[in-house]
């Protein structure tokens, strides 16, 4: 893998503004300029520990990261050669003719995805074996070359019109390890690279996502590729500057396993070395294949995580799986699609913690979507409407404050918090229903635009005179969901322990799964 990063390049990357991993040779004044949307902070030799917290606490996302955290739910489409070869990897040496999905209908998939909550659909557009679904001018192992709608088709086009006719978000997958060209290993395949990606930049509208993974194995030459990522990256910054660059990326880290399952602790602000491109690399899925690698023992933001750091970076987490055994489809496969109940289980430890849930749903052969994944996508919808019906707490009043002010916690709106003072590192919020109510669900939000800042909290009840713990937890970010046994009470509280600033409480709710 690359061992020079990004930092090198100021230079360049000053010339077009690309503004958030670059750091240590900038002057203060076009330190001021760059960083203007704070999700990037340098710490200074003399900053205290008190003082690193504190820039922590004020780090935040910008504009096209708030809104991929937003999305909350998106979808992963991993269809190609493999599809019809039966593979999980293929090596390029395919033959086109067999790609033929004769009832191919990229507006079901992006209608499934829609109707099961998913805002945003992620198409691999070229997997490691490079075969493209649209026809590039740069080489020969692509639809053009299929007697798919007789080499005229592209799937890209035609997932992009379906994205935007349905109102979702729509980005690519680029394998940068390509076992077809005859280029990889050798500095012509930058070009390569360089060229597939713009024709994807440019021909299909606009582009939100661009998801680069990790794996970089031996071309036909036997070499492995030295990437240039800064030229992938400013291409992108230039040509699709709303798109978030996810995974092998400055923009969306790997969670660090394929399981579905995040961290209980997750700090969307970690130390800037996180973005060198080594780094990256090094976390980013390479080997992986499907198997899932637990990194969950990994805390990467807390105080200990960021006290030596040299910069702190928003950098959230993207949570990636399959709703089968492996990216692919395989009709073997049929019978261990996930339950609506696993699915269920992965939102609330992949959303629930902090994180985007990236949930593969592959086409078959036939370019469609299969019943039995469509089934089970309906079930967890059907699951989730049901638990998220009703806030509990909606109407309750909080001790010693009008009703009024309380409604910005069950409004349902992540940019209006509680009011705290900036002194505040602890928080109490006691909340008085109507009536009892019986709950085993809490939901919490933090507005992120000032920045994640709670570090540790608990929900609490009160048993006649008595209060009693009913969950507690570390982190909370854009959403933290926590099951519990049931409880049922008139007066609960939250209390937050500890915060690295006053913590801006966005949403807080309390269901019956
Ligand atoms: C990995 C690939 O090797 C897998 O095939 C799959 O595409 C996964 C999402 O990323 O790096």
């Amino acid at each position: 893998m690359e061992k020079r990063h990004y930092f090198n390049k100021i230079n360049r990357t000053l010339s077009i503004g690309f503004g958030l991993v670059i750091c240590v040779c900038l002057s203060n004044s076009s330190y001021a300029q760059i960083f203007t949307n704070k999700n990037y902070v340098k710490i200074n030799p003399g900053d205290t520990e008190r003082d690193i917290v504190k820039k922590a606490a004020n780090v935040v996302p910008a504009a096209r990261q708030l809104r991929w955290q937003q999305l909350e739910l998106t979808a992963f489409i991993h269809f190609g050669i493999n599809t019809f070869t039966n593979k999980e990897w293929g090596d390029g040496s395919e033959d086109p003719k067999i790609f033929n999905p004769k009832d191919l209908d990229a507006r079901q998939w992006v209608k499934v995805c829609k109707e099961a909550g998913f805002k945003q659909i992620i198409l691999t557009a070229k997997h490691h074996d490079g075969f493209c679904l649209w026809p590039s001018k740069y080489t020969e192992h692509s639809v053009k070359n299929s007697p798919w709608k007789e080499g005229k088709g592209d799937i890209v086009k035609e997932t992009a019109e379906a994205c935007k006719e349905f109102g979702i978000g729509f980005g690519i997958y680029l394998s940068p390890w390509d076992r077809n060209s005859k280029y990889f290993g050798s500095m012509e395949y930058n070009n390569y690279f360089i060229n597939q990606l713009t024709e994807l930049l440019t021909n299909y509208g606009q582009i939100d996502e661009v998801w680069f993974d990790g794996a970089n194995g031996e071309g036909p030459s036997g070499k492995k590729q030295v990437y240039e990522y800064n030229r992938w990256y400013e291409l992108i910054r230039k040509l699709q500057p709303k798109a978030t660059i996810a995974v092998s990326g400055p923009d969306v880290r790997w969670v660090g396993t394929e399981s579905g399952y995040g961290r209980e602790t997750e700090w969307s602000v970690v130390p800037g070395d996180e973005l060198k491109n080594e780094k990256i690399a090094e976390n980013s899925q390479q080997k992986v294949e499907f198997a899932p690698r637990d990194m969950m023992a990994n805390d990467l933001g807390s105080r200990a995580k960021i006290a030596k750091a040299q910069s702190l970076v928003w950098y959230p987490a993207e949570i990636d799986v399959s709703i089968r055994p492996g990216w692919f489809y395989h009709t073997s496969e049929d019978k261990d699609v996930k339950s609506p109940e696993k699915l269920m289980d992965i939102y609330y430890s992949s959303v629930g913690r902090n994180g985007v849930l990236l949930l593969n749903i592959p086409p078959d052969t036939r370019g469609l979507i299969s019943d039995s994944d469509i089934k089970s996508l309906h079930g967890f919808k059907k699951q989730k409407d049901k638990v998220f019906a009703e806030n509990l707490l909606v109407g309750a009043v909080v001790k010693g404050s009008s009703a009024k002010k309380a409604g910005v916690l069950f409004d349902g709106k992540d940019n209006t918090a509680w009011a705290t003072k900036p002194a505040d590192s602890t928080l109490v919020i006691d909340l008085k229903l109507s009536k009892p109510k019986q709950f085993d669900l809490l939901l919490l939000q933090e507005n992120l635009r000032v920045g994640q800042r709670v570090e540790q909290f608990v929900l609490e009840y009160k048993d006649g005179s008595e209060w009693k713990e009913a969950v507690k937890g570390t982190t909370i970010g854009y959403k933290r969901l926590l099951r519990f046994a049931p409880v049922t009470a008139s007066e609960v509280r939250l209390r937050v322990i500890s915060s690295r600033l006053n913590p801006a409480i966005a949403e807080i709710g309390l269901y019956k799964q």
